[in-house]
C-alpha cells in the first residue's frame, strides 16, 4: 500500500540533502553460490545482472548503485537513491571460501542490512550454520529468506495467482519452520524467515519491507522514503535517464 503521503515535503527535502552528504541507504545480499542472490537483485530492483543455471557466477562483491522515483504522492517524481550489493557465493570451492570470508568481512560493514538467503530445497543446514558463526557481528543486520519456494515439492505452482497449491504451501510451512529452528541455533535472536521465488516475484513485497524494518534505528529515516515503494514500481537509472530525455517524467 502507498503511504508516500505520510512524509511532509521538508522532511522529504531534509532527507534528499541528507542523502546528498551521507552514505545512501545499502542492502547486501550474502549466502552460499546458486541460492539466487542475484536473481533476486534482478527481480527486485529490474537489474540485468549476470546469473547461472550451472556454475558459480558472482565472483567479485558488485556494488549497484540505483535511482529510484517516486511516482506517487507528495514526492511524485523526485529521486531516491539505494545501493545494493551483490556477494560471491559461498561454498563454491573450499580453496576460495578464505578469501570469500574476508572479502564478507570487508564489504558487510558498509551495509545497513544484510539479507541471507537460503534456497528452499536444500535441507543440509551445517555450512550455513558454519558460516553463520563465522559472520556472528552481522547477525544483528540480517534478514533471512528462503528463496525458489516454487521448486518445492509437489512443484503445483499457480501462475494465474502467482502462489503455490495447499500441499505446496503446507511443504512451505514445514520447510520454514525446521529451517528457522536451525538457524535460531546459532543466530542469538528470533527469526522471522520469508519465504519467496525470486522467479516468480512471490512475496517480494513482504521480503522487501521487512529489509526496509530491519535497518539500524539510526539511519531509519534514511530508508523512511523507500517505504512508499512497492518493488514493482522501482525504475532503474538507465530507464530514468531515458524518460527524462523524452519529457516523460
Ligand atoms: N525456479 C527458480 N529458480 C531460481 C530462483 N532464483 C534463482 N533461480 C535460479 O537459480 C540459479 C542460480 O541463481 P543466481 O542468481 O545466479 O544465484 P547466486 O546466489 O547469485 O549464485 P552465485 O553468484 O554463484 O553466488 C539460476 O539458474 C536462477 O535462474 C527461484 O526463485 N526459482
Ligand atoms: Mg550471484
Amino acid at each position: 500500500m502507498n503511504n508516500s503521503s505520510s512524509l511532509s515535503e521538508k522532511e522529504i527535502k531534509a532527507i534528499q540533502d541528507a542523502l546528498k552528504k551521507d552514505k545512501k541507504p545499502t542492502i547486501g545480499l550474502v549466502g552460499v553460490s546458486g541460492v539466487g542472490k542475484t536473481s533476486t537483485i534482478n527481480k527486485m530492483f529490474k537489474t540485468h545482472l549476470p546469473v547461472s543455471a550451472t556454475i558459480a557466477c558472482t565472483k567479485n562483491f558488485e556494488t549497484i548503485d540505483l535511482e529510484l522515483s517516486m511516482n506517487q504522492g507528495i514526492a511524485k517524481g523526485q529521486p531516491i537513491e539505494l545501493t545494493v550489493v551483490d556477494a560471491p557465493g559461498l561454498a563454491e570451492d573450499i580453496k576460495l571460501d578464505s578469501q570469500y570470508l574476508e572479502m564478507y568481512h570487508q564489504h558487510l560493514p558498509n551495509c545497513d542490512v544484510i539479507l541471507y538467503v537460503l534456497a528452499a530445497r536444500n535441507r543440509a543446514m551445517a555450512l550455513d550454520q558454519m558460516y553463520l558463526e563465522k559472520l556472528k557481528s552481522f547477525h544483528q543486520n540480517m534478514v533471512f529468506a528462503i528463496n525458489q519456494v516454487d521448486l518445492l515439492d509437489p512443484m503445483e505452482w499457480n501462475e494465474k495467482i502467482n502462489l503455490p497449491s495447499d500441499h505446496q504451501l503446507a511443504n512451505i510451512q514445514e520447510v520454514i519452520k525446521d529451517r528457522t529452528e536451525k538457524l535460531e541455533s546459532v543466530v542469538e535472536k528470533e527469526i522471522n524467515l520469508i519465504a519467496y521465488s525470486s522467479k516468480t516475484g512471490y512475496n517480494l513485497q513482504e521480503l522487501f519491507s521487512s529489509l526496509l524494518d530491519a535497518c539500524p534505528p539510526e539511519r531509519k529515516w534514511l530508508f523512511q522514503g523507500l517505504k512508499s515503494f512497492h518493488f514493482t514500481d522501482f525504475i532503474p537509472k538507465e530507464t530514468l535517464a531515458h524518460l527524462r530525455q523524452q519529457g516523460l517524467i
